[in-house]
């Protein structure tokens, strides 16, 4: 029998407590070409990710928590701690709640460092870097 690839492209997702939600479904929509989950122990999982410019990313929340992925240089703390290409626009999801799910796009080349709002003081900080397509 042949193995399937794509069950190796979300083995957390069915490590998640919540009944419902976009989150939890294992099919990868066309278009999306790498996943991110934000957990219950507050962390994006993978925190380090590496994709190709155009590539879309989606964030999925299979936590019980509200979450957010952002650049917002809103605070001091945020500012040192955010990187982003030069010409890439900050970004921030806005709240995402429990079992919901957010996609970005990235377009730019380089590398970018973003925060959870919520969870920026208890370090839920994940690093996308995006190589030349
Ligand atoms: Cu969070």
């Amino acid at each position: 029998m042949m193995k399937i690839p794509m069950i190796l492209l979300a083995p957390l997702a069915v490590a998640a407590c919540v009944a419902s939600g976009p989150a939890l479904n294992d099919t990868v929509d066309p278009g999306v070409d790498a996943i991110v989950q934000m957990t219950p122990s507050l962390t994006f999982a993978p925190s380090d990710l590496r994709i190709a410019a155009g590539d879309t990313v989606e964030f999925r929340n299979i936590s019980g928590f509200t979450h957010t992925v952002s650049t917002r240089p809103d605070t001091a703390a945020k500012r040192q701690t955010v990187i982003l290409p030069a010409g890439a626009a900050a970004f921030d999801s806005g709240p995402i709640p429990s079992g919901g799910i957010h996609r970005i796009t990235f377009d730019v080349p380089g590398t970018y460092r973003y925060f959870c709002d919520p969870h920026f003081g208890s370090g839920m900080i994940g690093t996308i870097v995006v190589a030349p397509s």
